[in-house]
């Protein structure tokens, strides 16, 4: 089977229901994105970045994957579809996609302060001041902040794929954040057809060999149909 990655950013999740960052109406309208996902802002106001994960993991308990995420798993029909995300939510994983490599951690896991290598998932929705590890320091939320490294594993893997796949798909994601953004640019230099789905042109809408102008949960349903043609 034919390898398909697909790059997915927080409009895949817009239809859920879940905001964006960077658009008018996106979180970083309304918090400082330094104070609430920064190792700064953590040690600065603890309580402030546990609310703002908290809320976020409250409205992502109640949101659902859209018709972009269901096409995706469909898509599993024609390809090895590797889903590597930035997307901290778990709604990839709830609509059944089998492979999925997340760039900037999970918002439904805590780590530890102390020892990063003690993860945990999170039950319901709350991560509180004075949630410990087994080594007794606080939990943090187990996603990636700005100056913070990605983890190993995931992101040497999708470096790879973005150079060795046959088919480079990039979803809702404004291309803005290294290094995930520069990963249609290895795609396109090993020569791969890289397709992107944004209702709004980005950096890489020029370079791509396809750009589809549109809401991922409309353009992914059609290309589908397109493809059920050639079964
Ligand atoms: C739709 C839609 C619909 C709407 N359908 N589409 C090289 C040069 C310059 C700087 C750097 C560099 N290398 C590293 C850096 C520093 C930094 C960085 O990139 N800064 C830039 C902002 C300049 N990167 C880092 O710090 C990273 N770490 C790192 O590289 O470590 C090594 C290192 C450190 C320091 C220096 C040098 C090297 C870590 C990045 C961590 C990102 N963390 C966040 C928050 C945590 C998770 C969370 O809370 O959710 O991750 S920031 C935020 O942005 C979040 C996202 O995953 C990420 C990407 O956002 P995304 O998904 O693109 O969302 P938007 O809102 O920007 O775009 C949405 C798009 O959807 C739009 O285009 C819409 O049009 C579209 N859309 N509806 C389809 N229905």
């Amino acid at each position: 089977m034919k390898k398909l990655v697909v790059l997915s950013g927080a409009g895949m999740s817009a239809e859920s229901g879940l905001r964006t960052f960077r658009e008018m109406g996106g979180l970083w309208e309304e918090y400082d994105v330094y104070e609430v996902a920064s190792p700064g802002g953590w040690q600065k106001d603890r309580e402030l970045v546990l609310r703002f994960y908290n809320e976020r993991r409250k409205q992502l308990l109640e949101a659902e994957p859209n018709a972009g995420h269901l096409g995706l798993v469909e898509l599993e029909k024609f390809f090895e579809v590797w889903i590597v995300t930035q997307n901290i939510d778990d709604l990839h994983e709830r609509a059944g996609s089998s492979r999925i490599l997340h760039l900037h951690g999970e918002i439904r896991k805590a780590r530890s302060t102390a020892d990063p290598s003690l993860v945990y998932d999170i039950e319901g929705w709350k991560l509180e001041e004075g949630d410990l590890c087994e080594k007794g320091s606080q939990l943090r939320p187990h996603v990636v902040w700005f100056g913070e490294t990605l983890p190993e594993a995931p992101l040497a893997a999708a470096l790879d794929l973005s150079e060795n796949c046959d088919l480079f798909l990039v979803i809702g994601t404004s291309s803005m954040v290294q290094p995930a953004a520069s990963l249609p640019r290895y795609a396109l230099r090993s020569k791969i057809f890289t397709i992107e789905v944004n209702p709004e042109p980005t950096q890489i809408s020029e370079i791509a060999n396809e750009y589809i102008q549109s809401n991922s949960g409309i353009a992914l349903p059609k290309l589908l149909e397109e493809m059920k043609k050639y079964l």
